[in-house]
């Protein structure tokens, strides 16, 4: 018997799924996925009550690993190397539990992370309570993993000395990088009670080490007090650029990240690191060495919605301490900020 003539919706269908296996066959995984639907989707609030179920971050699935993730968000549960209050060990699991409220899409931006990218929570490092130095070479080889699966590292700290070895590791990988560093602190004390390793060393070490293109180096928000009035001027000598807080006060920073993106260019591999203290204590107050004066909430989102366009090879969130942030405040936005960094990635559609 004769077969009926196929109906054009037939055909056009069959077209449609040639044009999937082509794209999948040239690579293009993105596309495929995007309209096969296939990248992990945050649990809905209407699917379970945010407040029960899993608090991974963003309530996406948790995996042993980086294996088929474009980002992978991994905790990194440290305080040793603190020189104030403590705390910051809670952050990564407080920061998961704040983050059940964040929803997939940026009003204001309109992006759609989780359309974009394959992303996944892949826990803890697993850090050595006892060993400073152990636990940043874990931290070490724990992002070497990510990046040999391919996958960029969000990391959620944790104190600021968790930022050291993951520069180290995309050193091997991208060579040095360039950097914007939102904080309070230059971070740049050559050593801490005699120790070259602590969270208020890190940049110093990273700039020996070779790991940051100076003159692609920005430092925002820097602030307070010192011990003495040069404090600042050693990463002006090295090459980079030091925007106080006082230079960031009553205006949009939007100017200055167009300036940054000029002088970093769109594809200089780039690494952002935000320490929450860069943000003023009134709204991120659960930090260990808060100090007045700092950067607004929306300040820091222009920051981060500012580092769209260029190569973001990694962010990180530090220094939240949990036992500070009483009301939960501080972890919120920590979280809301992490959203940010994965919306300012280079491939997140935005779909206005
Ligand atoms: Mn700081």
């Amino acid at each position: 018997m004769a077969q009926p003539p196929t109906p054009l919706v037939y055909e056009l269908f069959n077209l449609a799924g040639d044009i999937l296996l082509l794209s999948n066959i040239l690579g293009d995984r993105n596309m495929a996925d995007q309209l096969e639907n296939k990248f992990n989707q945050p649990l809905g609030g209407n699917q379970m009550p945010r407040f029960a179920g899993q608090a991974s971050f963003f309530r996406l699935p948790v995996q042993a690993d980086a294996a088929g993730l474009d980002v992978a968000l991994l905790g990194m549960p440290v305080d040793i190397g603190t020189s104030n209050r403590s705390g910051t060990r809670f952050g990564p699991r407080q920061i998961r539990t704040e983050s059940v409220l964040v929803r997939p899409y940026g009003m204001a931006t309109q992006a759609a992370p989780f359309d974009s990218f394959q992303v996944a929570d892949i826990g803890d490092v697993v850090v050595n309570p006892y060993n400073l130095l152990k636990t940043v070479d874990a931290i070490e080889t724990a992002v070497d993993d990510v990046l040999a699966a391919g996958a960029k590292p969000v990391s959620v700290g944790g104190d600021h000395t968790c930022t050291l070895p993951v520069l180290r590791s995309l050193a091997k990988v991208h060579g040095s990088v360039a950097l914007v560093h939102i904080d309070a602190h230059a971070d740049i004390n050559d050593e801490m009670f005699g120790e070259k390793v602590a969270h208020g060393t890190v940049f110093r070490r990273a700039i020996e080490e070779g790991l940051i293109e100076t003159k692609k180096m920005f430092q925002i928000g820097l602030r307070a007090t010192g011990y003495a009035a040069d404090d600042f001027d050693w990463s002006r000598e090295q090459g980079a650029t030091v925007i106080t807080a006082e230079e960031c006060w009553y205006k949009s920073l939007a100017p200055i990240m167009d300036q940054i993106r000029e002088t970093i260019g769109p594809d200089t591999p780039t690494y952002l690191t935000f320490d929450i203290d860069g943000l003023d204590p009134s709204v991120a107050p659960g930090t260990g060495t808060p100090e007045p004066g700092g950067l607004t909430a929306s300040q820091g989102l222009e920051i981060i919605r500012g580092c769209y366009g260029l190569n973001l090879v990694g962010c990180d969130l530090m220094e939240v301490s949990p036992p500070y942030d009483t009301s939960g405040n501080t972890s919120l936005l920590a979280a809301n900020l992490i959203f940010e960094m994965l919306c300012s990635l280079p491939g997140c559609i935005r779909r206005s």
